[in-house]
């Protein structure tokens, strides 16, 4: 975690040691979150002078963080800043693998080129990668992702399934099944999913998750599991020719979301059903996958043979492939681009 945080660019100028007084200073308030804790305590716990928890003391409320006195100016904690500092992520996450080694970033290009670095570097399956803005955030098929600061949720997973190739694109959908279920934990969010990648409400996308592999004929070296989430948005933070079809969950509940308390949901349930999928794949899985899409029972456009092609989407498999019936007949996609004919278009 210390690790993390050095490489956290909120912190440049920090050296290591404090940064982890501060920390230690922080995690031991909140572990006391209704009682005020005196600055003696604070500094025989953590033998510190006086003046070096002064000094760390006043560097957390520099970041932000709200410390509240008593009268006799002993300290408590009160509030966290709406930053994605990954000691946040990681204080009180109950996973087992995603999150445990989190980087938290600043300013990126884009968090999927990283975890191919920190992936190709041997980082432990598991890895997180966020960022607060994005430069250069990539969709699919080369397309871009918008990721304006502090406004989203743009993470990257490291992981390395002992799967074919050909089950990877499966990741996918459980990245967006554990979005909508996420999301669907917040009042008024009616997420649902647009196979394979995408999360809507009403139409509108709220997250898009780009899952990109290293493999071998025969053998996935690791996977990054891209997830962007528009969380905060105002509608005036999307350029305009996104107006229409994007939306936030800020704008669709009408309240601000916590990013943080999100995120910490949004890993338990990625583990649980990643987990769930490399013991029994996605027995388990499809139903509330079916139950979720938006796409089922709907008229879809889709690439095939090089041509384009209008079919119903008539059922999401085991392997989790796309059921289309077109005259009759029926057709597996695996992956790649449909559209609704009658909907949201990406
Ligand atoms: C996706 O691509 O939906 C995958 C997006 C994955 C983004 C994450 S952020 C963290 C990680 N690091 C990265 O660099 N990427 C991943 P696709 O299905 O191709 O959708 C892209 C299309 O969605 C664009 O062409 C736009 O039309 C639209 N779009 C772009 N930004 C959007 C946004 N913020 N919200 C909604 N729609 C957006």
């Amino acid at each position: 975690m210390l690790h993390s945080l050095v490489e956290f660019s909120y912190t440049p100028t920090m050296s290591e040691d404090i940064t982890q007084i501060q920390i230690d200073i922080l995690d031991h308030l909140r572990k006391h979150p209704r009682s005020y804790v005196a600055k003696k305590k604070l500094c025989e716990k953590f033998e510190l002078t006086t003046s070096k928890a002064d000094r760390a003391i006043a560097e957390l409320e520099n970041w932000g963080y709200q410390l509240l006195r008593s009268p006799q100016g002993d300290i408590r904690y009160g509030a966290s800043p709406d930053v994605l500092f990954p000691h946040e992520i990681t204080f009180g996450l109950t996973t087992k693998i995603l999150g445990i080694n989190l980087y938290s970033f600043d300013r990126v290009g884009s968090t999927n080129v990283i975890a191919h670095k920190y992936a190709e570097k041997d980082e432990p399956e598991g890895t997180v990668i966020m960022a607060e803005r994005q430069t250069a955030g990539k969709g699919r098929l080369g397309r871009s992702w918008h990721s304006p600061a502090k406004r989203g949720i743009y993470m990257s997973l490291i992981l390395r399934p002992q799967i074919t190739p050909s089950q990877a694109p499966g990741l996918s959908l459980i990245a967006a099944l554990s979005i909508a279920k996420t999301m669907r934990e917040y009042p008024g969010i009616k997420a649902t999913i647009k196979w394979p990648n995408d999360v809507l409400h009403d139409g509108r996308k709220l997250a898009g998750v780009l899952t990109e592999l290293a493999a071998e004929i025969d053998r996935v070296k690791y996977v990054v599991m891209g997830i962007g989430i528009n969380a905060n948005h105002d509608e005036s933070d999307f350029p305009p020719d996104l107006r229409d079809k994007a939306a936030s969950l800020k704008i669709v509940s009408h309240s601000t979301i916590d990013r943080i308390k999100f995120t910490k949901l949004l890993l338990v349930f990625l583990e649980e059903h990643y987990q769930e999928f490399l013991s029994r794949g996605f027995k388990r899985l499809i139903k509330p996958i079916r139950s979720y899409s938006s796409v089922l029972g709907k008229s879809i456009n889709f690439r095939h043979d090089g041509g384009s092609v209008t079919g119903k989407a008539i059922d999401i498999d085991d392997k989790g492939l796309l059921v289309v019936e077109i005259d009759g007949k029926t057709l597996s996609l695996g992956s790649g681009e449909i559209s609704l004919t009658e909907n949201y278009q990406a």
